[in-house]
């Protein structure tokens, strides 16, 4: 261990993660003393050189843009890294390789103006500082130069600025893919966000603004690649919030937004949020730094651009009033094993009035329901738990039919009006999260969040390691996390979702008796286990992070069951919106709007089988991976630095173990040791071959050729390898290229066309 004085390394510390040291002395064979940059000294143990410490960067390489070019690349490089940038250089976004990694800032920064739209048009990735738009700009040119359709997938946990990254991908996709037709499609598509935001978004513990519902945009061009038109599908709503909100969260935003102008729409007899009991459980209505009422001017104008006139806003909001009134009718025990309502509630006739209903059968069904025994049909009265639960359950339905109905008018007014050439699609789904309790709502989401990231093992490490296989180009196979086993876990035959569905067709079905059947049949499987001290919850080990979940419930909102009596009287109701929301057509959830064949059979008409939640879920998150795989995919990482939401604040251990989770520590590993780069040899000489002399093009031989215009190029042959049928190369050497062949191409007179394009 001789010459190591001096050495500048990290060494592990509970609260910094990684600590800076230097290696003061070689004491003797086994020890080495460090110092800390505040002056504490000790004593290591190191058996041999591997054992030393985690070397660091030289400082010249501090504060790099792309993690992927630091010399030393390993977890406290790459941390101490993106701390600098940010809390140094107030810089959050960074790459790494071909992931963008964007720190939540919690603080309005000043680079999103038309002026930075326009500083990033027509540069590639590595010409200007990371970002968002530099990412949007990557998915625009690759459309345009490759012409295949994009995908811009945005992930991270809850709160990390997922949705906020969406917004400035599309804000920049409208910018510059702008028509100057009257239509005026991208202020329409703009305009979706503050309604999407308003039913679909909520206050939860870990953000302020928490999307409760999955959404992927595509964006659709011409050939000219003018924006044409858009759609959106949407992912699961998360319904249970509806009616029932955790300590310090709140209801959707609309109620408030609705409750804060209830001056406005006297008929609604809303007045205060607190009033209401679908509003009040969380004991928490307000948002620091929100505005409902504002923010409901901003929702209606959104409604009017998006085709909703007055006439049909004053609908919706009558729904949703009669859905917070309905929260308020007053169960209450009766004789025997039955629930009652009073005549007299005042409740129950706003109800009625609201949603155009007889107050009288809906107060006949909301305490009972129908049994039909052979060729008999009775009236059964329901308890009060059991009636609680159906008016519950019709309020979570009126809401989600809302929402569905809301996308479609949306959709509609989106819609393309002839085939759209190509599109570009983002995706923003509810991060990965963890509570508290956890139940049906968080296994989705994480499965969901489980999905997406093999999507992203698979692209990155996967496909990389069999392109340099199937190339025969050198290179060492690295290990990296697989997720299969832990999504086999969930949806594969006999797996979570699978028990799930069987109970829930078992007439006596339970979630007791389910989680039962699952610790027997998936106790070997390595992702599950049995809490030692529960015998009603289960932990899945996932790629973020363990979370257990509570079964109390799963087998009910996986069935998800509205009586049928209350469906048929809203179907009955005065009211056309009700009417219509009510009718099959709108009933299919807005996840089923595909362009790809559906891989399930169509859910038929017949009761029994009628598809539960989570194998909807299934097949629909199955459908967004097809689409994804039918793109090139742009990833954006996007992590929180502390939970506290505070602006420019780093927390190492949570930036870490995001960091970990996601993928970007492998990616690291993965990119620097690789080529992200890679051309066929035809398509290289295609779109190079201006830089080659005329004696060097060998037609029959296009690798020849190749060989000899790259030798003309680039001295360094690591940066480049000659594979099979590709050429691979190191980071940034095409961008390299790329400059040389516009200053060829300039030089010749020839116009590009990137250049000429207009901008708005
Ligand atoms: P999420 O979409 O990732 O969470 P958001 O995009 O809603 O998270 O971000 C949460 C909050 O962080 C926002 O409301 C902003 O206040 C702040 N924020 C995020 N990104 C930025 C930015 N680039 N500049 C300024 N502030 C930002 V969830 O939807 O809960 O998974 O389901
Ligand atoms: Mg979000």
């Amino acid at each position: 261990m001789q010459g190591r004085e001096g050495a500048r390394v990290w060494l592990p510390d509970p609260d910094q993660v990684w600590r800076c040291a230097e290696l003061t002395a070689d004491y003797s064979n086994k020890l080495v003393a460090v110092i800390y940059e505040d002056g504490q000294t000790k004593e290591i143990k190191v058996k041999n050189e591997d054992e030393l410490p985690p070397l660091r960067n030289p400082d010249i390489l501090i504060g790099e843009n792309d993690l992927t070019s630091l010399s030393y690349l390993h977890e406290p490089a790459v941390l101490y890294n993106l701390q600098v940038r940010f809390c140094n250089h107030n810089a959050i976004y960074t790459y790494c390789g071909i992931v963008l990694v964007a720190f939540n800032p919690y603080e309005e920064l000043p680079i999103y103006g038309p002026d930075t739209i326009s500083a990033y048009r027509g540069h590639s990735m590595g010409d200007l500082d990371p970002h968002i738009f530099a990412v949007a700009e990557e998915a625009f040119t690759q459309m345009e130069r490759d012409n295949r359709d994009q995908s811009i997938i945005v992930s991270g946990e809850s709160g990390a600025g997922k949705t906020v990254s969406a917004k400035y991908a599309m804000r920049y996709f409208a910018s510059v893919g702008g028509s100057d037709s009257e239509t005026q499609i991208e202020k329409k598509i703009l305009a979706s966000s503050p309604i999407m935001e308003a039913i679909g978004n909520a206050k939860t513990t870990r953000n302020d603004n928490s999307s409760r519902f999955g959404k992927y945009i595509e964006l659709d061009f011409t050939s000219n690649y003018d924006i044409m038109g858009a759609n959106m599908r949407t992912y699961l709503l998360e319904k249970s919030r509806v009616v029932f909100q955790a300590p310090e969260e709140r209801n959707y935003h609309i109620f408030y937004q609705l409750c804060s102008v209830s001056d406005k729409f006297k008929h609604l007899k809303l007045g205060h949020h607190d009033n209401f009991h679908y509003l009040n459980q969380g004991s928490s209505p307000t948002i620091e730094g929100v505005d409902d009422a504002k923010n409901f001017e901003e929702t209606c104008r959104a409604l009017s651009l998006l085709g909703m006139n007055e006439k049909t806003q004053g609908q919706m909001f009558r729904v949703l009033a009669g859905i917070l009134h309905l929260g308020n009718v007053a169960l209450e025990e009766g004789n025997g094993d039955s629930s009652a309502v009073d005549s007299q509630d005042e409740s129950l006739h706003i109800v009625a009035e609201l949603l155009g209903i007889e107050a009288e059968e809906l107060k006949m069904w909301l305490c009972h329901r129908k049994i039909v025994s052979g060729r008999e049909v009775f009236t059964k009265p329901m308890t009060l738990r059991e009636a609680t639960f159906s008016r519950d359950a019709l309020a979570k339905d009126i809401y989600a039919k809302l929402f569905d109905y809301i996308v479609i008018q949306i959709n509609k007014c989106f819609a393309a009006p002839t085939k759209p050439f190509r599109f570009i699609g983002v995706l923003d789904i509810y991060g990965f999260e963890t509570f508290e309790i956890n139940s049906f709502e968080q296994f989705c989401i994480n499965y969901a969040n489980e999905k997406l990231q093999q999507q992203f093992n698979q692209h990155v490490f996967k496909l990389e390691q069999e392109e340099y296989v199937k190339e025969k180009i050198e290179w060492e196979f690295i290990n990296f996390y697989d997720n299969q086993p832990c999504i086999d876990l969930i949806e594969s035959k006999l797996g979570i979702l699978d028990l799930l569905d069987e109970e829930c067709r078992m007439p006596k079905g339970s979630d007791q008796s389910w989680v039962e059947k699952l610790y027997d049949k998936c106790k070997s499987r390595e992702h599950f286990s049995k809490p030692r001290l529960s015998n009603t919850s289960f932990i899945i080990a996932h790629f973020a992070d363990k979370v257990g979940y509570e079964c109390a419930g799963f087998l009910e909102k996986n069935r998800d069951t509205v009586s049928e009596e209350q469906i048929k009287l809203l179907k009955s109701s005065q009211i056309s919106l009700i009417n219509t929301l009510f009718t099959e057509k709108s009933r299919k959830p807005a996840a089923t709007k595909v362009k790809v064949m559906p891989t399930s059979p169509a859910p038929s008409k017949s009761k029994q089988m009628k598809q539960t939640v989570g194998s909807q879920f299934r097949d629909s998150l199955n459908l967004l991976t097809q689409t994804l795989n039918s793109t090139t995919p742009h990833y954006v990482r996007c992590i929180k630095p502390n939970d506290d939401k505070m602006a420019f604040t780093f927390d190492p251990t949570r930036a870490i173990q995001q960091l970990r989770a996601c993928g970007v520590l492998e990616t690291v590993r993965i990119s620097a040791a690789g080529y992200p780069s890679r051309w066929t040899y035809h398509e290289f000489f295609c779109r190079y071959r201006v830089l080659c002399r005329s004696w060097d093009i060998k037609r029959n031989d296009m690798k020849l050729t190749c060989e000899k215009i790259i030798s003309n190029m680039i001295n360094d042959e690591d940066k480049f390898k000659f594979g099979r049928t590709k050429i691979f190369f190191r980071a940034g050497q095409v961008a390299y290229m790329e400059k040389l062949r516009a200053d060829r191409l300039s030089a010749c007179g020839v116009m590009i066309q990137k250049n000429v394009r207009m901008f708005i």
